[in-house]
């Protein structure tokens, strides 16, 4: 694995994963997730793990999908890369599995730490789905998970302006269960797994499926459409422009073609 590190045991029974792309502010780029993904599959079959912890480091958990990767890709290209089948898989994990999420959670970032099933903040959390500002919009849950979890006009506002939320406001609005400082939350995640890992296997992964049910009865349907409309963004001169902008390191010129 060369951009995550897995620990099957970091706690009695409590795994941990963290992403490792430090200089990138840990950008999600298609190998780092397909490592998650493995990494996630190998700890839901062995039996000694019972929770898992995931986490970045203290100046990003992810600052979203890689966009020096996807900048000069076309819709098509988006289509057949088909990289949410992979989101799909991560999603599917049985294990209760929870973010432990200090400064950057951003585009892509954001969408996976709210794929996990609970997300403990550290005081420097910044939480957003900038991916307007960039000339496209959320392709991985963004606009289906972040409505559920914080009301439609509080979403629509992070969606369409591409403003961050602090951890308090996330707090505030129910989109982590717990802000502690900058020292303690990975401690304070891993102490959350142990005590679930305390629990009956069994009922712990029957219960987090029968939660996910609820909360997800129409989601197929909202993440199918959500992307569709994602990889149409890459029918745009304006995604093209959004992306070479960020790269170039100046401001972008959009034309809305
Ligand atoms: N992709 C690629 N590189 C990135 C990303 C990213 N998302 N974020 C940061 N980096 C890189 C920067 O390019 C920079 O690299 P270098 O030093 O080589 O120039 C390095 O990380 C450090 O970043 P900054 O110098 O910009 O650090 P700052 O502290 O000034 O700013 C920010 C931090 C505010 C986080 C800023 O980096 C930023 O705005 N990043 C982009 C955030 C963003 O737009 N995220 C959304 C991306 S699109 C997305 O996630 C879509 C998801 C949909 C589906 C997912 C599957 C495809």
């Amino acid at each position: 694995m060369e951009f995550i590190q897995v620990q099957s045991q970091y706690a009695p029974a409590v795994a941990l994963i963290r992403l490792q792309r430090p200089k990138e502010l840990n950008a999600l780029n298609l190998q780092l997730m397909q490592e998650l993904r493995d990494g996630l599959q190998q700890l839901d079959r062995d039996e000694a793990v019972r929770a898992i912890v995931l986490t970045g480091n203290d100046q990003a958990f992810a600052a979203g999908a890689d966009i020096r990767q996807m900048a000069d890709k076309t819709a098509v290209d988006m289509l057949i890369t088909d990289q949410f089948s992979t989101w799909d898989q991560i999603r599917k994990t049985h294990k209760p599995l929870i973010a432990a999420v200090s400064g950057f959670a951003l585009g892509g970032g954001c969408e996976l730490a709210m794929t996990c099933d609970m997300i403990i903040a550290s005081e420097t959390a910044r939480f957003g789905q900038p991916e307007i500002k960039i000339g496209v919009m959320p392709g991985a849950g963004g606009t289906q998970r972040l409505t559920k979890a914080i009301g439609k006009a509080k979403a629509m506002e992070l969606v369409l302006t591409g403003r961050f939320l602090s951890a308090e406001e996330a707090l505030f609005y129910r989109l982590v269960n717990k802000v502690v400082p900058v020292e303690m939350y990975l401690q304070e995640a891993v102490k959350l797994a142990s005590e679930i890992a305390t629990m009956a296997p069994v009922a712990a992964r029957l219960a987090k499926e029968a939660v996910n049910r609820s909360f997800e009865t129409h989601l197929d349907e909202g993440l199918h459409f959500e992307r569709k409309n994602f990889y149409l963004t890459f029918a745009s001169e304006d995604q093209k422009e959004g992306m070479q902008a960020f790269i170039e390191k100046r401001a972008p010129s959009y034309r809305g073609k």
